[in-house]
């Protein structure tokens, strides 16, 4: 199995709460332990993990904290057709990007800085509905390995749907993002590179009601294979479930 499969499973694994047989399985998360200890287990399971350092190169994701690309003050919210890089695909809905700024605002402060991305955007400014595609374009290339990263939350505790969304990579679902609790989770993907334009997208569920999921410090940054051209070193952690 190739270890983007198995980052993916174990990513949506552990972030779903629920634990599966997986095999040796390769994570890079700045938020995971870095080293010495052992995974939150099912009553069934073990795990044996190892850990070693990869060399990243630098961010090509464009205002992933969303901070830039719009002139709010503080404590405010708008929506918007784009927001720097980042483009609302008016061919999928007619929803603009939602960005707030501020530490309370919306129930949650950002993960990074002072303004989020919410994918249920209000339906104002325009837009004849509210949940928004919102997508970046960058060059990748088809030979190499990147990590994707992000942190979401909910922002309606307790509802199974209106939170939801999922993540695309060059057109293929990556991941599914929904949870009923909020408060931020990091996710750390690994994604093989596609070529000038590849298109990472994050899709809103669509019901309309103006209240989703908030996203907020975007990143994807190449895989290399050692010191040369690398900006930054981050801790792996390879683990057995058995
Ligand atoms: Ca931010
Ligand atoms: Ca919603």
């Amino acid at each position: 199995m190739k270890i983007q499969s198995l980052v993916l499973i174990l990513m949506i694994t552990l972030f779903a709460g629920c634990k599966k047989d997986v095999e040796t399985v390769f994570v890079a998360s700045p938020s995971a332990p870095l080293s010495g200890e052992t995974p939150i287990l099912g009553d069934d399971e073990t795990a044996a993990c190892s850990d070693t350092i990869v060399y990243l190169g630098s961010d090509l994701i464009v205002n992933g904290s969303f901070e830039e690309g719009h002139d709010l003050g503080n404590n405010q919210w708008g929506v918007f057709d784009q927001v720097g890089a980042w483009y609302a695909d008016l061919t999928s809905s007619d929803a603009g990007i939602e960005i707030q700024t501020g530490q309370t605002i919306g129930g949650l402060a950002p993960s990074d800085g002072n303004s989020k991305l919410e994918f249920d955007a209000h339906n104002k400014n325009g837009f004849s509905a509210s949940d928004v595609e919102v997508y970046q374009t960058l060059d990748t290339d088809a030979a190499e390995d990147y990590i994707l990263s992000f942190d979401y939350s909910p922002r309606v505790q307790g509802n199974e749907s209106t939170n939801a969304a999922d993540v695309y990579w060059d057109g293929n679902l990556i991941a599914s993002l929904n949870s009923e609790v909020k408060g931020w989770q990091t996710y750390t993907l690994v994604v093989r590179g596609a070529g000038a334009g590849t298109r990472l997208s994050f899709k809103g569920f669509v019901d309309g009601d103006t209240l989703g999921g908030y996203l907020d410090n975007v990143k994807v940054k190449q895989l290399k294979p050692d010191e040369e051209g690398a900006s930054e070193s981050v801790v792996v952690r390879s683990c057995i479930f058995e």
